[in-house]
């Protein structure tokens, strides 16, 4: 039997008339009954260059507005089999990063408390450490799969702790990752010294840079990663859009040459099903970067692919 919730669809008039949330879902208040939460984190403060990403979840859903529900390429329908819909945005403090990232932390911990899955929609890549935070206070340290040009294991930036470089150091600190269980995929661009990504291969995490993917197919990459991982392992994934190349999504703060192709990132991701996934995040999307569209419309059908490799969904 279907699920009650399906994207407002029919005709072309519905479809632009619709609720500007996440593919068209029903907006809901209560959590009771999810299996996917879509949520919006519409901040840009962690950010160390150019900012932007605060109004990322609101270009992504607008952008959102076109995909339909069934994917031609995979057959998957996850809206049969999923109690979707989007829950709105998280009402951050845009005056204080740190009230911010306890405000991510908390509204984790009670979404966490539903069996809802929280798919957000950043948002700079500062959100993902109260994210893993509340992660690992329900299901223990978690696999990580991290889609970036960036390792985001710097120490401190301009003195801060907390920022968006240095989530998975923080994370890896704090064990609320299995670190030899992190896949960085995708790694490229300038550093601040030769150590700036290596040093994170000291601690287990497993790096692809961007130059050893080029040309090649990431179906088999994933598949690695997927049976590295194994079947119950819980895995959560986050996608830095800057892991495309500029090309395909130039509207993010910090872009970086020799990225992904959107059809990589599309192999990489079908290549998860099967994984215990239980969240997802799609952050560093800034809109005014690209005012075509095409980097949310990018991230939008990302998040798309995700949630047709989430368990419960069926793969022709
Ligand atoms: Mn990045």
């Amino acid at each position: 039997m279907k699920k009650k919730n399906q994207p407002i669809s029919g005709n072309e008039l519905a479809r632009f008339s619709g609720p500007g949330s996440f593919m068209r879902l029903p907006y809901v208040n209560d959590l009771k009954g999810l299996d996917v939460a879509f949520l919006g984190i519409p901040m840009d403060i962690g950010t160390s260059w150019r900012s932007g990403t605060r109004f990322g979840p609101k270009e992504v859903r607008a952008q959102s507005a076109m995909i339909r529900p069934y994917h031609m390429g995979t057959g998957a329908a996850p809206f049969d089999s999923l109690q979707c819909a989007d829950i709105g945005d998280l009402a951050i403090n845009t005056f204080s990063l740190a009230d911010s990232l306890k405000i991510v932390e908390q509204s984790y911990n009670a979404i966490l408390n539903y069996d809802a899955m929280p798919m957000a929609i950043g948002g700079d890549h500062s959100i993902t450490l109260p994210i893993l935070r509340a992660m690992h206070r329900r299901f223990g340290p978690v696999a990580l799969i991290h889609v970036d040009a960036h390792a985001d294991v710097n120490d401190e930036m301009f003195g801060e702790r907390e920022t968006h470089g240095t989530v998975f150091r923080r994370a890896y600190e704090e064990g609320l990752i299995i670190p030899e269980k992190t896949y960085q995929i995708g790694l490229r661009g300038t550093g601040y010294t030769a150590e700036d990504f290596t040093e994170a291969q000291k601690w287990g995490f497993q790096q692809f840079p961007a130059q050893e993917l080029w040309h090649r197919s990431l179906a088999s990459l994933g598949g690695e990663v997927r049976r590295d991982i194994g079947a119950d392992v819980p895995v959560y994934v986050t996608y830095d859009i800057d892991s495309l190349d500029p090309a395909f999504a130039p509207g993010t703060g910090t872009p970086e040459i020799g990225g992904l192709t959107t059809s990589q990132a599309m192999e990489l991701i079908r290549a998860l099903k099967g994984l215990n996934i239980v969240g997802c995040d799609l952050v560093e999307v800034s809109p005014p970067y690209d005012t075509t569209g095409n980097t949310a419309l990018v991230g939008a059908n990302l998040m798309f692919e995700l949630l047709c490799v989430l368990p419960g969904v069926a793969y022709r």
